[in-house]
């Protein structure tokens, strides 16, 4: 077979590299640690590492230069990245937008922790920005609900429960259950940090930088760019305003 023939052969075989995100829908991307639970075990505190935590942070940083991301927004293992509608990113291919987050996630975090960790990836297509919005209110619903359940679990552990009684006692407990149980052990819910509560959003900033212009001696005012790591995000309505400003109005 001729090489032209063999070629177009086994490319017709890559089924799925066709696939792209539809024109003016906005990507987003997941990534999440593979079977974390296993590798932050006897690696990091419980529920809650603020060594963990900052290395999915810079995790997120790394995201957002190279996919060249609106908003970043990771939680316990997971990060979601918020493209531009319009982006041209390899050409919005679906195979190359999941392959290199998860190999970005993977590589940042692995030099992080100097061991070999791996990330999955899935894209999620939203239609329109009204999804935008319910989408990364999902996913801080989920950081509040994993934070209590979380600090909830870890204390019963730690006063000797074992696995297997820990889950039955909150099996079924509703939200006041939970924070009464640790309040009556000194832990107020509303006092953790924004971040393990509310997770946390990695985006390009402005700002005004003065400077001198040496040739006329006169101040000069640059608009630059620099990422900022939110550590305290609005909730609720807020945070649905707040990532409104990333929509650019749409
Ligand atoms: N000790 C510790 N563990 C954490 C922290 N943040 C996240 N994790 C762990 O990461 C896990 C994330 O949950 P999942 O993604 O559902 O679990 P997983 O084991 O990664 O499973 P897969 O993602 O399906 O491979 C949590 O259950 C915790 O065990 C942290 O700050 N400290
Ligand atoms: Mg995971």
């Amino acid at each position: 077979m001729k090489f032209d023939a063999l070629e177009e052969r086994m490319r017709s075989l890559e089924v799925y590299h066709s696939l792209r995100v539809l024109p003016q829908a906005w990507p987003i991307l997941r990534v999440d640690g593979r079977n974390f639970s296993k590798f932050t075990e006897k690696r990091f505190q419980k529920p809650f590492d603020p060594a963990f935590h900052q290395a999915m942070v810079q995790a997120s940083t790394r995201l957002l230069e190279e996919l060249h991301a609106l908003y970043v927004y990771t939680e316990s293992d997971e990060i979601s990245i918020l493209l531009d509608r319009e982006t041209r990113l390899f050409d919005r291919e679906h195979e190359k937008l999941v392959s290199i987050s998860a190999a970005t996630a993977s590589a940042a975090l692995s030099l992080a922790f100097q061991a070999e960790v791996h990330f999955d990836s899935r894209l999620c297509v939203a239609a329109n920005s009204g999804l935008v919005l319910d989408y990364f209110q999902w996913r801080q619903a989920d950081a509040a609900r994993c934070c209590l359940n979380g600090w909830c679990y870890w204390t019963l552990r730690q006063e000797g429960l074992t696995v297997r009684e820990a889950t039955r006692q909150l099996h079924g407990r509703n939200f006041s259950w939970k924070n009464e149980l640790l309040f009556q052990r000194g832990i107020n819910f509303n006092d953790l940090p924004g971040w393990q509560k509310r997770g946390s959003g990695i985006y390009w900033q402005e700002y005004e930088k003065i400077g001198c212009n040496p040739l006329t001696g006169t101040e000069t005012c640059a608009i630059r760019r620099r990422i900022h790591k939110d550590e305290d995000l609005p909730m609720g309505s807020d945070y649905a305003e707040f990532l409104k400003g990333f929509l650019g109005g749409a």
